[in-house]
């Protein structure tokens, strides 16, 4: 079977704020991306994401829309945007949007509209209660702490948003709002843009009645994400879509699904469901939570390589020949992978970020690339509060530490400290000039001190570098059919310290061996009967020795 082109490309996501400042207000914007795209094609990516660049009042950096046709003033105009669009394309990049549909912002005009009267035309584009017992009509909390529901004195109902109050969940039932979704998707595919990352998809389909939650001992609200994640008619919405939008266009299409399965991902991305092409899952970034189910995400243990191995696995072999996988260790959310994931010590982090890349990019499905994974960017390593931007950081603290009163304060600070999204939001590193290069004015976030040493600049100047090297496993995919399409083999499930795996297709094989521990270790896989070592983080390749954070491909 020929591979379709969104299965053979490689994407690059970028954070439109912190990429490029092109005019000194010291927020990245249009113009700034549009002047490194020689970068990014450098790299050898085919595909760029764009965080939502709408109008927004940015309470969650634009996942809160205000206008879906109208580009945020700070990145520019919708001319800056056509004319990033067309130099995509001359240079062979194609751009996916983020399409936020579960939510608007309260300031979109449909909002401020449904919220003036019960009987306004706008009114059921929304999700709006009575009270319960004089409380919110239900025990949910939101993703971004406090309940998931805000009390309006104007018409004297309470409504929904599972992010911040700033982010008014929409009305999947209606009929209405899902003809405005197919129309914004239309506006933007019709102006050539080559698909869409969709947020949190998998929850516009709420539960009949809006029943409670489960509530954790000792929880003040109860849990949403489990009854509202992949909903009764999620499936028919998406059915919807495709026939409505994509069965019409060449585009690419991955939704975003926090709790996910497998079987359940085989229904959205089934090779014959006229849904999606692929979906962005949870498992492996949600490791290691929290005992405490209150704090959820909020902890600082390491991942245990058994369960990396078992998370990723499951979804390689559930899918294999039946969907298509997303692959990725960063993206805005998550904390830097060579942080989290393996050994952001000096003498470790290049041959560590190396590896991560290896143990990915040779797995089925498309790889996604934050901006800096290419670099080994690490965690800024946070020690107080007043460092952070993100809402749900802060109002995590809030609540935890100063309403709950469940984790101390340095507690917390770890936590944050190891998990927090501001981890992946600091300014792209380009130089070692003042602010890394990325604005002549005063950054809008800090960058991470480590700039002077991490940065595009000393990258390109050295062959040996992670770019490189990412550049060569992007450049092995593309002309490889095998590590597109082969099939995926697991190799020694509970081994803690290397992780290996083989990949099959059309009587060739490859083997691939990370070790994700900072000591030697001897592993034997048949490897002195191959063709060629396709690539390794080390200059040499000592046979059944694996050193630290070693990691190596051969051919077969
Ligand atoms: O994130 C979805 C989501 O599940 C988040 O709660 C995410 O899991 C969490 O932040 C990880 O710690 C999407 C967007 O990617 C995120 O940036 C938005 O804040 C969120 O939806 C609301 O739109
Ligand atoms: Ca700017």
């Amino acid at each position: 079977m020929d591979a379709k082109w969104w299965q053979k490309a490689v994407v690059y996501q970028v954070y439109p704020q912190s990429y490029q400042d092109s005019n000194g207000d010291g927020i990245g914007d249009l113009a700034g991306l549009t002047q490194r795209l020689p970068y990014i094609k450098k790299l050898g990516a085919d595909v760029i994401w764009l965080n939502p660049i709408y109008e927004s009042p940015n309470k969650d950096n634009g996942y809160d829309i205000a206008n879906y046709r109208k580009i945020q003033t700070a990145y520019g105009t919708m001319a800056d945007f056509d004319h990033l669009l067309q130099r995509a394309h001359e240079l062979g990049l194609k751009i996916l949007m983020d399409l936020v549909v579960n939510h608007t912002s309260d300031q979109n005009d449909w909002f401020q509209e449904s919220k003036k009267a019960k009987d306004n035309k706008y009114r059921d584009y929304y999700i709006w209660r009575d009270a319960k017992d004089g409380k919110e009509p239900n025990n949910w909390g939101s993703f971004f702490s406090g309940p998931a529901w805000t009390f309006d004195p104007t018409t004297q109902q309470y409504y929904l948003h599972l992010f911040a109050p700033g982010q008014p969940d929409l009305n999947w039932e209606n009929p209405v709002v899902r003809n405005a979704v197919w129309d914004i998707m239309r506006f933007w595919l019709n102006k050539g843009v080559d698909g869409f990352r969709m947020d949190v998809i998998n929850l516009i389909s709420k539960p009949e009645g809006l029943p409670d939650g489960q509530k954790s001992k000792g929880a003040v609200y109860g849990d949403a994400s489990s009854i509202v994640a992949d909903g009764a008619r999620l499936n028919e919405f998406l059915q919807e879509m495709n026939k409505q939008v994509i069965s019409k266009y060449d585009m690419m299409t991955v939704g975003e699904m926090p709790s996910s399965t497998p079987q359940d991902a085989i229904k959205y991305t089934g090779l014959q469901a006229k849904e999606l092409n692929m979906v962005f899952q949870f498992e492996h970034v949600g490791l290691a939570g929290n005992p405490d189910p209150r704090l959820g995400k909020w902890h600082d243990q390491p991942v245990k390589l058994v369960d990396l191995k078992h998370a990723l696995s499951r979804w390689q072999t559930a899918l294999d020949g039946k969907g298509w996988n997303s692959l990725y260790w960063n993206n805005h959310d998550q904390p830097r992978a060579v942080s989290r994931f393996a050994n952001d010590q000096p003498q470790y982090r290049v041959k560590a970020a190396k590896m991560l890349g290896t143990t990915l990019h040779m797995m089925q499905g498309t790889p996604y690339i934050f901006e800096g994974e290419e670099l080994g960017e690490t965690n800024v390593h946070y020690t107080k509060l007043s460092q952070y931007e993100d809402l749900e950081s802060l109002n995590a603290y809030e609540e935890f530490v100063n309403k709950e009163k469940i984790v101390d304060s340095q507690t917390m600070l770890n936590y944050l400290s190891h998990m927090s999204r501001d981890n992946a939001r600091t300014p792209m590193q380009w130089d070692d000039s003042a602010h890394a290069g990325f604005t002549k004015g005063q950054p809008w976030f800090a960058v991470n001190p480590n700039y002077t040493e991490i940065n595009v600049k000393n990258a390109l100047a050295d062959p040996d570098s992670v770019f490189y090297y990412y550049q060569k496993l992007i450049a092995l995919r593309h002309s490889h059919e095998l590590i597109v399409l082969g099939n995926y083999e697991e190799l020694d499930a509970d081994d803690a310290e290397v992780f290996a795996y083989k990949r099959h297709y059309q009587g060739q094989m490859l083997l691939v061996m990370s070790n994700f521990t900072d000591h030697d270790v001897k592993r034997d896989y048949g490897q002195d009967q191959a063709k060629q070592l396709l690539i390794g983080n080390y200059a040499d390749d000592q046979g059944t020795t694996l050193r630290p954070y070693e990691s190596k491909v051969y051919f077969f």
